[in-house]
């Protein structure tokens, strides 16, 4: 009897041994985090094959994801790999990036372990995860081929926002009591329309309980579809229609860049979306044409008008000196039988380059004000999850949330992970500098870190919930040491929700002021002062009484001009211009 136990359970574990190159749950690493996936990578696997990312929904895992969808089978005969990751609690980051950033990490992980094609990665997810299949589609459209949401939309209304066209297949059940079915068929016209398909979908029944609205001939080919489940509630499963080979039959069609694969057309690409001013952009041009046709010439137009006519290759032209502002480039492609092609428009932002606020950097040794950050606004000076100011405080129409603590009094407010702040800094000293930072948190587990030059001077720091948003604790630590001159000072958001008034700096060592220093005004004057030219030389000594400096210089017969006076003995200097 044992023996034949013993042989089964080999049997068995030959089977599960056999079956997958890779099929188990694993770790990989982002923003600062070991997060779980499960991978599987079928025994047929190749390499250069596509990936098929299955996010589950809320308050769900990994195991539920994987029992429900069932993708491995049809990796199994379709040849690509499947990730499934799990969400870090019980929810998705469907506002910020640190999800996002999560998947375009597994892509790198399984490009570097299994060379999956980069070109042909679809990310499908159920519910919440669907939520994060439009958010991703928003956000970063130009890393994924095509998008697989279930039962999962933005309940606070849909943006059409994307870098290029999307191809999406959605499936929803019309009895849906937790995503409303209701919702999804003006989002799926809406992206129809963005990616510029026929108006009228074609109609048909997929299968006796599935109705199919399918929107044909967007840019690239490009389709999007919607599967009409009837009767079914908010469920991911292939019962009565098959969810998961759907999916796959529309995702095989696409690949990234310009759409379907074999399609015949023109994509452009850039050579990045955000520029600082004067900014110059690379375009280039991707003719996909069938056998025996080939390229007459592609013209690159910015707005209406034609930049420059390439008839060679490469296909590619630079725009220079762009100033500040939006600017939107396309290709159109002539073949040699004379037929034209589109392609998608693609945006460039050209935004301030980044810079002191007002103009003036923070000098350090000294206090860093959390709201005196850089200009140059999203993206250049600060990252926010939002463009709207949540305080509507002191920087009223920037991104960054600002509260006023006080009157006069301005914090950092409504932090969120992945969020961040820069601050261009003045540095007087050669040295080490101790910092201390003042912060509050009204909630548990928020945290920032600093970084100088982009290079971390301190860890993770924990916030006490200090039980309101106003009661700024001390958090201190050092930097390394930091040169004389120029630096950029960032603060980043770690975990949700840490107020931050401001950051003082000091010097470990002590520093004799020799140069002509900013001002520092005292009620009683009187004493013996050097006077300087601004250049630094010492021109007099002058004795004041009773006087303002000004009727001292001007006693003493100074001519107009601007001198810098010291008391004697003193490290700093004042600024005196003398009418
Ligand atoms: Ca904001
Ligand atoms: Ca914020
Ligand atoms: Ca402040």
């Amino acid at each position: 009897m044992k023996k034949t136990f013993l042989l089964i359970v080999a049997v068995l574990f030959s089977v599960v041994a056999t079956a997958a190159k890779y099929s188990q749950t694993t770790h990989i690493q982002t923003g600062g985090k070991s997060r779980e996936v499960f991978i599987y990578v079928p025994d047929c696997y190749t390499e250069n094959r596509p990936l098929v990312i299955s996010v589950h929904g809320m308050n769900q895992d990994i195991a539920y994801q994987k029992g429900m969808a069932q993708w491995e089978k049809v990796a199994d005969t379709a040849n690509f790999a499947v990730v499934y990751p799990q969400s870090d609690g019980t929810q998705w980051d469907i506002n910020g990036m640190t999800d996002i950033n999560f998947m375009l990490d597994i892509i790198k992980k399984m490009s570097q372990d299994y060379k999956i094609d980069e070109s042909r990665v679809y990310i499908t997810g159920f519910s919440m995860g669907g939520m994060l299949t439009y958010h991703i589609i928003n956000n970063v459209a130009d890393k994924f081929a095509a998008f697989g949401p279930i039962s999962g939309y933005n309940l606070w209304g849909a943006n059409y926002d994307c870098s290029r066209p999307v191809p999406i297949c959605h499936v929803h059940g019309t009895s849906d009591s937790v995503v409303n079915y209701n919702g999804i068929e003006a989002i799926i016209k809406g992206f129809a329309q963005k990616d510029n398909c026929d108006p009228t979908p074609e109609v048909t029944q997929a299968n006796n309980i599935c109705k199919k609205t399918h929107y044909k001939n967007g840019d690239c080919e490009t389709e999007v579809i919607l599967y009409s489940v009837q009767g079914r509630d908010h469920e991911p499963t292939n019962n009565g229609f098959h969810t998961t080979k759907a999916l796959w039959d529309f995702f095989r069609n696409y690949t990234n860049g310009c759409g379907k694969i074999n399609a015949t057309g023109v994509s452009l690409s850039l050579s990045e979306s955000i520029g600082e001013a004067p900014a110059t952009v690379t375009l280039t041009a991707k003719a996909t044409l069938p056998e025996g046709v080939s390229v007459k010439s592609i013209e690159f137009y910015q707005g209406s008008n034609l930049i420059e006519t390439v008839t060679d290759e490469p296909f590619e032209v630079s725009v220079e000196d762009l100033e500040i502002g939006k600017y939107e480039f396309s290709a159109v492609m002539t073949d040699n039988q004379g037929k034209t092609y589109n392609s998608a428009k693609k945006s460039f932002e050209v935004k301030a380059p980044q810079a002191p606020y007002n103009g003036v950097a923070s000098v350090l040794p000294g206090a860093v004000e959390m709201e005196n950050y850089d200009e140059g606004g999203e993206g250049m000076a600060y990252h926010d999850s939002d463009d709207k100011n949540e305080g509507n405080a002191y920087r009223k129409n920037e991104g960054v949330d600002l509260e006023e603590f006080e009157t006069g009094q301005y914090a950092l407010g409504w932090t969120k992970k992945g969020e961040w702040v820069e601050y261009t800094l003045e540095v007087k000293y050669d040295d080490e500098y101790t910092w201390t930072a003042y912060a509050a948190s009204g909630s548990d587990g928020s945290s920032f870190k600093l970084y100088i030059d982009n290079e971390a001077i301190s860890q993770a720091i924990s916030i006490k919930n200090s039980g309101d948003w106003q009661t700024f604790r001390e958090y201190t630590g050092k930097t390394g040491s930091l040169s004389k001159g120029k630096h950029i000072l960032k603060v980043g958001i770690e975990a949700d929700y840490v107020n931050i008034d401001k950051i003082e700096f000091k010097a470990v060592n002590e520093h004799v002021e020799t140069g002509l220093l900013s001002l520092e005004n005292s009620a009683d004057i009187d004493g013996e002062y050097e006077v300087y030219s601004l250049n630094g030389t010492l021109i007099s000594v002058i004795n004041i009484s009773g006087t303002s400096v000004e009727e001292a210089l001007k006693a003493k017969k100074f001519a107009k001009g601007s001198y810098a006076i010291r008391k004697k003995g003193g490290t700093r200097s004042e600024v005196i211009i003398l009418k």
